[in-house]
């Protein structure tokens, strides 16, 4: 059973590690608080200014994503530490934005979900050209649970942004940085998150977020998918695919049924978001890594 362990501090998880060997984690269970903090991340060169929903008061990052149980609901406080007043978004029908005062904790109540995978994040566009979006899961726990945020990056425009202007909407969008649980590849086959690694013969979940301002297609090597949930796309649900296509806010679950061992890349079909500031390979590359 390797879905639903708890989030380690890493002290705790080397230690962890020395007495009781390798620990598989997928997601963290639900947090008490989510830290919207504001600092800046380097990705191959170039330095951005972002904000991420921190597990803690230190800045990480990397977005919480995290489970809950189907048909209940959670108080979560959010503390929002940037400097401007934020709304906090969920992907479900019929919720509005709550309020997040800067510098302020508010107590948001997170609806009964059914079983699913749901975005959540900022409903500003500072919010969401800085970055801060995870995915909560509910239920789909009987397997072991990976998930995919996607994202884009162009370093210009969310300066621009940080430093309080406009998204200008005729201008050219030209990403330098895609990122998935915003690591590059290689660095995404170092995520405990996102770097599918099961046995031969068994099967696992992978919910793909788009949280990028573009649209996204990932190619599947070795295998075919079987779509569980489409959030824009309900026609597919029960389609087997090596190649799926991902609107802006689209939360996909997939089930992955790893019948041989090896090594498959899964990757961006649009070219240029396999690649670091320009260079080859780089960008949204993961690996399944098919035990024998
Ligand atoms: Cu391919």
């Amino acid at each position: 059973m390797q879905a639903r362990k708890l989030h380690l501090s890493k002290g705790v998880m080397w230690l962890a590690l020395a007495i009781l060997g390798p620990i598989e984690v997928h997601a963290q269970t639900t947090p008490d608080t989510l830290w919207i903090q504001l600092n800046e991340v380097t990705l191959a060169g170039d330095t951005m200014p972002a904000l991420r929903f921190c597990p803690s008061m230190d800045w990480d990052t990397v977005n919480v994503s995290f489970y809950v149980n189907v048909g209940q609901s959670y108080e979560v406080v959010v503390f929002n530490g940037d400097s401007v007043d934020h709304g906090f978004e969920l992907g479900v029908a019929g919720w509005s934005a709550v309020n997040l005062p800067a510098g302020e904790s508010t107590v948001v109540e997170l609806p009964e979900l059914l079983e699913g995978s749901y975005r959540y994040g900022l409903s500003s566009e500072r919010g969401r050209v800085l970055g801060a979006a995870g995915v909560i899961v509910a239920g789909f726990d009987a397997l072991p649970h990976f998930h995919w945020n996607l994202g884009d990056w162009e370093p210009a425009r969310m300066w621009g942004v940080a430093n309080g202007g406009a998204v200008d909407p005729e201008a050219p969008y030209v990403p330098r940085q895609f990122t998935v649980n915003d690591r590059i590849f290689p660095n995404t086959l170092n995520d405990p998150f996102g770097h599918v690694q099961i046995g031969v013969g068994t099967s696992c979940y992978i919910t793909i977020a788009n949280q990028g301002s573009m649209d996204h297609v990932l190619h599947f090597h070795g295998f075919h998918v079987e779509v569980l949930q489409a959030s824009q796309h309900p026609e597919r649900v029960g389609w087997t695919k090596d190649t799926m296509p991902f609107l802006q806010g689209e939360v996909t679950v997939v089930r992955l049924d790893a019948f041989q061992a090896g090594m498959y890349p899964v990757h961006n079909h649009n070219l240029i978001a396999v690649t670091n500031a320009g260079l080859y390979p780089g960008g949204m590359i993961t690996h399944l890594n098919i035990a024998p």
